[in-house]
């Protein structure tokens, strides 16, 4: 089956349309064209064999009349798109061939693609991976999200320091995109609200001196793995409104048309790089309401292009909220049922609540998105009096339950001290909870939303995360995807499961030799790209040693960076103790305002300008940062790691995801029992991954009672005492001894009254430090390394997003797969 299509690929075809498009696109030859040409002129070639499948799978939909999830999401980290859709259309070897043939290498051309960056981290990825997964699973679906001008900001890093360079991503235009101004929508903001009784008695209520913006659509499509399906992404960019003549404008109308023009400039101009941080600027609630409102009307229009009784809406139509940033929909959706279909309060609710499902994924306090009444009604008036509504309704169903108790309605209300509270808004009016692993569900049902979760259960529900294996290993190792292959065939591309299949060759010698070969491989490739993009060398025969991720305190990258100070202490004065070479690596981007974040990269940087220039220690310490991490480096760098470190204070971690892609490519995971870890360790066992820390319910019992006290640890032990001095002391900062002071106060604080080490970094140091002991030693015993590297791919199957899809398809969505007829009849 992995052949057919494969074979349906025409070679020649290909090869004529590349040279064809350099010569329309550029006027130029093979040889004359550049790099960035050739990727263009291949993605163009690469895009008409995606639009006849993209068409048939539309027309298909459009036949059928199947229920849709619209995955509605501020954010989607699509990456590269080239070398996926290739993959996914399985025409890779062929493609390469031809491109061989035509004297160019498929890499470098995959290497001129821009990432679509239009996301900050795990929450943009997982929904990129779910695309992957509902194309492949055949499920209708679209994306809905925003077409920023400019992505996650590119870092470069200059003297240590994290410089954030805006992202031209669409520079050179996008080949796969396709503007659809056929489905534009206007999007209102501001003004009024009037009330209008009409003849039949009954109040209109309409947005009156408002400004709006023109949404233009533009789809991306989405390839599944070898089945023709191509569902679509759809992106939203702003376009002033034609409001008036420009030989007859009053004073008012050329003010508010200048308004008009600035809004439509600066909603979509650029992502904001926060991750789980609530920010509260009011672009960011244009920015929400602007990509819903036109993701909701087109969602409606759509359902009555085929359907008479929008009362039925939800019975062909989803909606997932990727966290509360989308949760407007709920009252956009209410608005549009009332105000322009007619529906009674009661029957628009009916169908809301039955349309409407939210995804949590942080129990960051700081995250939690509360908007100010004041900006949200001017904002949004008709929107807000919904939303107050939904509030008064719910409140009375509150006061119903637990009479009397005005500390449920404190904790519990939609509109409370001045503020919407998002999320209350999400779990009142949706009909699902999840939280995104195990035991963060429970910790949503136990803590967080545990009012919630009392007074309607039914509505919780757990959904893992996943990745998909399709660009993470197919895409990203392909000697490793190659190995797999020859030993248990390629199912495992469409079903994660069968890795297990491999757990016979965990005991096989020749296999572990060859596994081990592989990572090899894998890491002079990514010593090379370091080389290459950090000017730093370093040896593949060390251990690799990884941590990227955003940058924040939370996820406690500075106790990585301390023990590794620590490492270097212990080198300097045990000269001659065994030491087996280890290359620390790095990637973060840290929020351009998150001091302590920013510093820490700098610390980090700073330990490893003096370690790795320090020849007395030859070379067993590398400490690198690799600049600017995204997802298309991030592919090569899962490849070649052998330790995966997933060191969150327990709890904090919702799930984290790329705890999931080291799994899948051989990495031992270093972590602690937070987020998805813990059922990463369930499948693999807790002998093959190497465990730490205090678990969350210790993490939450401290919080309960204040913290703990960090001065104890500092005051007991000498080799913590000693880093810390060194943060103070000058030692990574020699022209400016207190460079590093606010992290050392982060961490002790003596004289403020502010709380201290709120990530227990202190507390749990000894026990990392005791946990990388074990690290060493295992490394040391190569075939044991081999069997438990293995081991951790076989028994990642059940991180594929595959099943997690299917998860949200049984439990929430209800969806129908739709089989195309060509695939039908075989
Ligand atoms: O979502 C991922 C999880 O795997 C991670 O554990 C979690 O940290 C991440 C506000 C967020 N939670 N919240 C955000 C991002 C942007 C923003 O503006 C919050 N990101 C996560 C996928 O479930």
């Amino acid at each position: 089956m992995a052949k057919k299509s494969t074979l349906s690929f025409d070679k020649d075809l290909f090869k004529r349309s590349v040279v064809y498009n350099v010569k329309t696109l550029y006027r130029k030859s093979m040889e004359e064209a550049s790099p960035q040409q050739i990727f263009q002129a291949v993605s163009y070639a690469v895009k008409d064999a995606i639009v006849d499948k993209w068409m048939t799978t539309q027309e298909e939909y459009e036949k059928q009349d199947p229920k849709l999830v619209y995955y509605l999401s501020m954010e989607f980290l699509m990456g590269r798109a080239l070398g996926n859709n290739i993959i996914n259309l399985q025409a890779y070897e062929p493609v390469k061939e031809a491109l061989e043939e035509l004297g160019v290498d498929i890499n470098a051309i995959e290497d001129q693609e821009p990432d679509a960056a239009l996301g900050n981290g795990g929450l943009g990825r997982l929904a990129a991976c779910f695309l992957d997964s509902l194309a492949t699973l055949g499920y209708p679906s679209y994306g809905c999200g925003i077409r920023y001008r400019y992505g996650m900001f590119k870092q470069q890093i200059r003297d240590g320091y994290q410089i954030e360079v805006p992202d031209n991503w669409l520079e050179n235009g996008n080949p796969f995109e396709l503007r659809r101004p056929e489905y534009a929508k206007e999007v209102k903001f501001g003004g009024y609200v009037n009330v209008y009784v009409d003849e039949n008695g009954r109040s209109n209520f309409k947005q009156e001196g408002y400004q709006s913006v023109n949404a233009v659509p533009y789809d991306l499509p989405i390839v599944g793995y070898g089945n023709g399906i191509v569902n679509t992404l759809r992106i939203w960019d702003a376009q002033p409104v034609e409001c008036f003549r420009l030989e007859s404008f009053d004073k008012g109308d050329y003010q508010k048309a200048v308004e008009q023009e600035n809004l439509a400039r600066n909603i979509v101009e650029v992502l904001y790089p926060n991750d789980n941080h609530y920010a509260g600027k009011e672009l960011r609630l244009k920015q929400q309401y602007f990509f819903i409102s036109a993701s909701v009307q087109e969602a409606v229009a759509k359902y009555m292009r085929k359907h008479g009784d929008i009362r039925r809406f939800h019975e062909k139509v989803t909606f997932q909220l990727n966290d509360t940033h989308p949760t407007v929909a709920i009252a956009e959706l209410m608005r549009i049922l009332m105000d322009e279909y007619y529906l009674t309060w009661d029957d628009a609710w009916t169908v809301t609540t039955k349309t409407c499902a939210y995804t949590n994924h942080t129990i960051m306090a700081e995250a939690l998105e509360k908007w100010p009444i004041e900006l949200f009604s001017r904002l949004l008036p008709r929107v807000y009096q919904i939303v107050e509504e939904i509030n008064r309704r719910f409140v009375k169903e509150i006061e119903q339950i637990y009479p009397g108790n005005q500390e449920k309605i404190r904790k519990m209300a939609i509109i409370y001290d001045g503020q919407v509270k998002m999320a209350h808004l999400a779990i009142a009016s949706g009909y699902s909870v999840n939280g995104v692993a195990r035991l963060h569900t429970e910790i949503l049902k136990k803590q967080e939303l545990r009012d919630f979760y009392e007074m309607m259960p039914e509505k919780f529900n757990n959904k893992t995360n996943g990745i998909t294996q399709r660009r993470f290993l197919l895409h990203g190792n392909p000697l490793l995807a190659d190995w797999i292959t020859s030993h248990i065939g390629p199912e495992w591309v469409t079903d994660l499961t069968r890795l297990t299949k491999l757990k016979v060759y965990a005991d096989d010698e020749k296999a572990k030799q060859e596994f081990m070969n592989i990572k090899y491989k894998n890491k002079i490739r990514l010593a090379e790209y370091i080389l290459e993009h950090n000017g730093i060398e370093i040896d593949p025969r060390s251990i690799f040693d990884v941590q990227v991720k955003r940058l924040h305190e939370y996820k406690r990258q500075l106790l990585n960076i301390l023990h590794i100070m620590h490492l270097y202490n212990q080198l300097k004065e045990h000269p001659e103790m065994s030491f087996y070479p280890r290359t620390f690596i790095f990637g973060a981007k840290a929020a351009a305002g998150y001091v302590n974040a920013k510093l820490t990269i700098k610390l980090i940087n700073a330990v490893g300008e003096v370690i790795n220039n320090d020849t007395s220690i030859r070379g067993k310490i590398k400490v690198v940062f690799i600049e600017d991490y995204k997802v298309s480096n991030a592919e090569i760098i899962f490849a070649a790691s052998d330790v995966s470190e997933q060191i969150s204070t327990a709890s904090k971690e919702a799930s984290g995801t790329g705890n999931m892609k080291f799994m899948l490519n051989g990495a031992i995971t270093l972590g602690t029992m937070d987020g998805a870890n813990v059922e990463i360790v369930e499948e693999v066992g807790e002998e093959n991954a190497v465990i730490f820390g205090l678990s969350s319910d210790e993490v939450i019992h401290y919080e309960n009672f204040g913290g703990y006290d960090p001065m104890e640890i500092f005051n007991n032990n000498s080799d913590v005492r000693k880093v810390l001095m060194q943060l103070i002391n000058g030692t990574y900062s020699r022209n400016d001894p207190d460079l590093f002071r606010p992290l050392y106060n982060s961490l002790l604080n003596t004289l403020s009254t502010a709380k201290a080490d709120t990530y227990f970094i202190l507390k749990d140091f000894e026990d990392y430090a005791e946990a990388q002991k074990k690290v060493e030693e295992a490394y040391r015993d190569e075939k044991g390394w081999a069997r438990r590297a293995i081991l951790n791919v076989a028994c990642s199957g059940k991180f594929s997003s595959d099943r997690t899809i299917e998860e949200y398809v049984k439990d929430i969505w209800h969806l129908d797969k739709v089989v195309l007829p060509s695939k039908k009849d075989k």
